[in-house]
């Protein structure tokens, strides 16, 4: 019998079967908590720093102190590989208000839940994908404001991205975008989005509302390593569809191309040239032990 997953519980392992929290818990009665999308390549766990720094900047704004320092969490997700003996994992790290009453108070909620599920590496977009480009819609749903349940802060609160991966569906494209109040362009579902117009490669600001992706800023570095202007601009629909090249970013889709918004061509309709050179460079750098935490 092939042997089961081990999940972290609050310092405990699990087997996956036998996983589970209060139904009273407060990231499942209100989403009240954070989580992070991390990935391991060759035993390598990719900018785990730079996630769990954005964990900690997540729960200090919504004022949930986790009960772990830093260094205690890296302990928590190493250990976590180690007893599942993944070198190449995704890995689902969350940590809620925990259990608390009916009520929405998290006065109520003496100890958050932390939670740190490992799987073995997914594929969310395949091969073909990845050659050819997505196919992406402008969603009707806006991206909540960054004075509301802004999408800086990782919460467990994804309607407003599941919203528009509906839209997404529905249409029978790959993805949705979004755009600001404004109606600038913010971000995707669950990705940053980039556009390439004549050797620029440009990217919509945080203050659109859009996740400070970690794969973004990496491949905002790379870019300029490479010798490309990078801009943060806002940026409008009409810019979009008219850019050379538009290709998303993300823990889960790395870096994919996009040839087709709102049965709008973009560029000739195939992965550009840039996006190609970038995920070249993404694909290799990730294999660099330098570019994040080694399982020992
Ligand atoms: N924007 C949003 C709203 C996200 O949720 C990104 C951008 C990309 O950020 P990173 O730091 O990953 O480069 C995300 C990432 C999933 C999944 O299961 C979602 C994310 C990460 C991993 C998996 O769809 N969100």
């Amino acid at each position: 019998m092939k042997k089961e997953l081990l999940i972290y519980i609050n310092g405990k392992f699990y087997p996956k079967s036998d996983a589970k929290i209060s139904v009273y818990d407060h990231g499942l009665l209100y989403g009240d908590g954070v989580f992070e999308g991390i990935r391991v390549y060759n035993g390598v766990v990719f900018k785990l720093k730079e996630h769990l720094d954005r964990l900690y900047q997540s729960t200090h704004t919504i004022m949930l102190q986790i009960p772990l320092t830093k260094s205690e969490m890296t302990q928590a997700v190493l250990e976590t590989l180690k007893k599942n003996n993944l070198k190449n994992a995704y890995i689902r790290l969350i940590v809620t208000r925990g259990k608390g009453d009916l009520g929405l108070d998290p006065r109520k909620c003496p100890k958050p839940t932390v939670i740190i599920i490992i799987e073995p590496m997914i594929q969310i977009y395949g091969a073909e994908v990845k050659e050819k480009g997505m196919t992406a819609t402008i969603s009707w749903v806006k991206r909540d404001a960054v004075d509301a349940t802004t999408h800086e802060v990782k919460s467990l609160n994804y309607m407003n991205s599941i919203l528009a991966k509906i839209e997404a569906n529905t249409a029978g494209v790959d993805e949705a975008i979004y755009l600001d109040k404004r109606g600038f362009v913010c971000e995707g579902s669950s990705d940053n989005i980039f556009m390439v117009k004549e050797r620029k490669v440009v990217t919509p600001p945080v203050s659109t509302g859009a996740l400070a992706g970690i794969t973004r800023n990496r491949v905002m570095k790379l870019a300029e390593n490479l010798g490309y202007t990078v801009v943060e601009r806002n940026i409008t629909p009409n810019e979009l569809f008219n850019a050379d090249e538009v290709f998303f970013t993300g823990t889960a889709a790395e870096v994919v191309p996009v040839r087709e918004i709102n049965k709008r061509i973009i560029g000739d309709g195939k992965r550009g040239p840039v996006t190609k050179r970038l995920m070249q460079e993404f694909e290799r750098i990730v294999k660099d032990p330098n570019e994040g935490t080694l399982i020992s």
